[in-house]
């Protein structure tokens, strides 16, 4: 197996308030200063952003008023030594994307959110990555009828093919979910991302990027759709979180659900050799929400920690003898042999 080290990255937004759906925020927001000198004392290398993490209000904002905020930030992150891995048009707050955004029913809706989208990739451009990722929030229904969903098909390809032709240098990594905020989304799991890539104009640009909780959230094993993924070498991102089950999203700390189901993500992460084409390992989770202030970098710190512990765990497998209890057939010693490695000594 591969003995490379990895590079680890978060977002702002996981440096979070606790508000849900039933209860205001709890912790008082941080600055952005703040949270990138977190980031580097928790040995972060990297920060994820959507658009409106890098220039807040962005929708309102001039281009040259884009440009000065985006020019601001760059010169933050380069005086910290952190890169920026991806920027995420973050097309699911506005007014605009009430009903879907590059598939609203509304034309002067889509429209918007590609002219959003085409906004991301130059604030992209300006922090120096060539990766845009498309969580599609709020492509869905809430009911069948409501869309056509074979017209939506065409809608996403439209939007991707714009995206591509604005920049001939950007790589899209879909990041697909398989409900919430919708009820149902029209690109659920890797297989939907891959097969939407075929249609575009670029295929071999448009990618994916695997969120734990989500491959869950659609009944799948997450290490199965990376080992997936990486078949197509299109896994560009990763987000690792745990989700207990088919429930809201949880965005709980990696391993923090089943120990097990986080060991086989890392051991499809070694196997494919993920990271040695400079792909980050992201943490895409969230701290619970009694949370103290001085508690608020503990799912970070730790999600960090357990990963590179299962690399350790993952690096120590005895191969040899699970080799030979496969070739005998014998699950159930195979079954026991990974739970005594996990429990150790
Ligand atoms: C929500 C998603 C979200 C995305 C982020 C980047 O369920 O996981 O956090 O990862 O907006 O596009
Ligand atoms: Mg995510």
């Amino acid at each position: 197996m591969a003995k490379h080290t990895y590079k680890f990255c978060f977002g702002p937004w996981n440096i979070s308030e606790g508000q849900d759906p039933y209860g205001p925020p709890v912790r008082t927001p941080q600055t952005f200063d703040w949270k990138l000198a977190a980031l580097k004392k928790l040995g972060y290398d990297a920060m994820m952003f959507h658009d409106d993490d890098a220039v807040p209000d962005v929708s309102s904002k001039s281009d040259a008023q884009v440009r000065k905020e985006t020019r601001e930030l760059r010169k933050k992150l380069h005086d910290a030594g952190v890169a920026a891995e991806l920027v995420a048009p973050r097309l699911w707050f506005d007014p605009r994307t009430i009903d879907g955004a590059y598939t609203s029913n509304d034309p002067q809706c889509r429209r918007y959110a590609i002219e959003r989208s085409l906004r991301t990739i130059d604030i992209a451009n300006q922090l120096g990555t060539k990766l845009i990722v498309l969580w599609l929030a709020r492509e869905g229904s809430y009911i069948r009828e409501s869309k056509n969903a074979r017209q939506c098909v065409d809608y996403l390809v439209e939007a991707i093919n714009r995206m591509l032709a604005y920049d001939k240098k950007i790589r899209i990594s879909i990041e697909p979910k398989p409900n919430e905020p919708m009820d149902h989304a029209y690109i659920p799991t890797i297989g939907h991302a891959l097969a939407l890539a075929q249609l575009t104009s670029d295929p071999e640009r448009v990618g994916c990027l695997i969120e734990t909780a989500h491959a869950i959230l659609a009944g799948l094993d997450p290490a199965d759709e990376i080992d997936f993924a990486m078949s197509f070498g299109k896994l560009w991102s990763i987000h690792l979180n745990d989700q207990n089950g088919l429930k809201f999203d949880q965005d709980k700390p990696f391993g923090s659900a089943n120990l097990r189901v986080a060991f086989n993500q890392v051991r499809a992460l070694e196997r494919n050799g993920y990271g040695t084409r400079g792909e980050y390992v992201a943490f895409d989770v969230h701290p619970f929400r009694p949370t103290k202030p001085e508690h608020w970098l503990a799912h970070l710190e730790n999600s960090r920690r357990t990963f590179l512990k299962l690399v350790q765990k993952a690096r120590t497998f005895d191969e040899k003898q699970a080799r030979a209890l496969i070739r005998d057939r014998n699950y159930a010693d195979l079954d026991q042999l990974v739970i005594e490695h996990l429990l150790g000594k």
